[in-house]
This record gives C-alpha cells, sequence and structure tokens, in this order.
C-alpha cells in the first residue's frame, strides 16, 4: 500500500505519527500542495476529493479521511492500541478525538483558510473553489481559545486525553495544538496541564513522523 502525503500538512502528520507508533512503514507519495498538484487531472483520478492523506491498497482500494485509514492500519496491526480495546475505551478514544478534529482541527483550519492569501478561492477542500469568509477566520479564533481550555481542563484530570493511554485522541489534538502555533494562538502561560501533556506528547519519537 501506499499514502499519498505532504509533509507539512498536518492531517497527513496524523496518519504519520499514527503509522511511526506502530512501527508500521507505510511508503508515501508527496503530493505538493502548495504547487496545486491535488487539483491536477492526474491526482484527481486517484482521490476525487483532492485531499492527501489518501491511502491506496495493493488490490487499488482507496481509502480517504484520516480516521478511515488509521481504522484500517489498526485493524491490521492492533498492537499497540491506539483506538482503544475495551467498549469505553473505543468510545472515549472516538469521542475525543472527534472533539479535537472538529472543535480544535477544523478550528484553526477556519482561520488559515478564511484569512491567508494562500487559500483565496479556496477556503474548503475538494475539487470546487469557495471563496474566504473573513467572519470564519474570526470564529475559530475565538473557537481555538475555547478548545484549548476544554483541553487544560480535562487534562487536569487525565494524564492522556481519552484515559491513562496514549491514544488517537492525542495524536489529532498534539497536531491540532501545533497547528494553531501557525496561527500564533499559543498554549496560555496558565494552561498548565495543556503544557505538561504538550511536552509530553511531543517527546514521544512518533511525534517527528
Ligand atoms: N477530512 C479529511 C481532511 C483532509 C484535509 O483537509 N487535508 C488537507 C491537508 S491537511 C488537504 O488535503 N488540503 C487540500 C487543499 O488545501 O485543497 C481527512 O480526514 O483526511
Amino acid at each position: 500500500m501506499k499514502c499519498y502525503d505532504f509533509t507539512p500538512a498536518p492531517n497527513p502528520r496524523r496518519v504519520r505519527i499514527f503509522a511511526a507508533e506502530k512501527g508500521i512503514a507505510l511508503p508515501t507519495v508527496p503530493i505538493n500542495l502548495r504547487d496545486g498538484e491535488h487539483l491536477s487531472e492526474e491526482y484527481r483520478s486517484v482521490n476525487p476529493y483532492c485531499t492527501v492523506p489518501f491511502l491506496v491498497l495493493d488490490d487499488g482500494t482507496g481509502i480517504s479521511e484520516v480516521v478511515a485509514i488509521c481504522r484500517y492500519l489498526e485493524e491490521l496491526h492492533p498492537t499497540p492500541p491506539l483506538l482503544g480495546t475495551s467498549p469505553k475505551d473505543k468510545a472515549l478514544i472516538a469521542m475525543w478525538e472527534h472533539r479535537a478534529e472538529i472543535e480544535g482541527l477544523l478550528a484553526v483550519a477556519d482561520i488559515l483558510r478564511n484569512s491567508s492569501p494562500a487559500f483565496r478561492g479556496r477556503a474548503l477542500t475538494g475539487s470546487l473553489g469557495y471563496d474566504q469568509i473573513p467572519a470564519l477566520a474570526e470564529r475559530g479564533r475565538a473557537r481555538i481559545a475555547v478548545f484549548f481550555a476544554e483541553l487544560d481542563r480535562r487534562l487536569a484530570q487525565s494524564e492522556f486525553l481519552a484515559g491513562k493511554d496514549f491514544s488517537m485522541a492525542d495524536i489529532t489534538a498534539m497536531v491540532t495544538v501545533d497547528f494553531a502555533g501557525w496561527m500564533k494562538h499559543l498554549i496560555g502561560t496558565e494552561q498548565s496541564n495543556l503544557k505538561r501533556w504538550h511536552q509530553a506528547v511531543s517527546a514521544r519519537p512518533s511525534a517527528k513522523a
């Protein structure tokens, strides 16, 4: 199998970290988003959604969406589990992972895509171009502050986001915190729980993947 990837982008990084935690050597094919390679006819014929990451299996099956790719890798390589083993852990990891993506990652994406000149006419991913809405960048800034505060409260009670073990929820949240840094939204000096956790997850070798 091979995974279409763009190293600087946050979503492919989630998959690379996930694979690294499991010791999976995942061959990657670079797609340069800055050069618009993802909008080329050639890449559209591979992935009509024009996004990365995109996993292609040896039989030609294509899988988009980070959560779906990671689910596939988890089923192939269950150890160490990153999506949980008990019903409760599976649910908590899915819950926190989803919150991190929807409330965190997408809030930062709204800031970037609705304010940066590089994303004019490309405020959403996909084959259609959408105009920027500056108010969404403002809303994104408000939402990411709320999300960081939520993370700090949660991490006061729990070593990792979904419980006592590192999981996919931590991967998405760490990528979100780093992505927010691009937008100059940093961990607050008073957010000691978030800071403790971020230092711990960033020190894992997989964080460099
Ligand atoms: N929901 C998708 C999101 C993927 C996504 O947004 N990827 C970004 C890179 S982080 C992308 O492909 N951007 C293409 C573009 O900017 O048009 C997933 O989970 O894979």
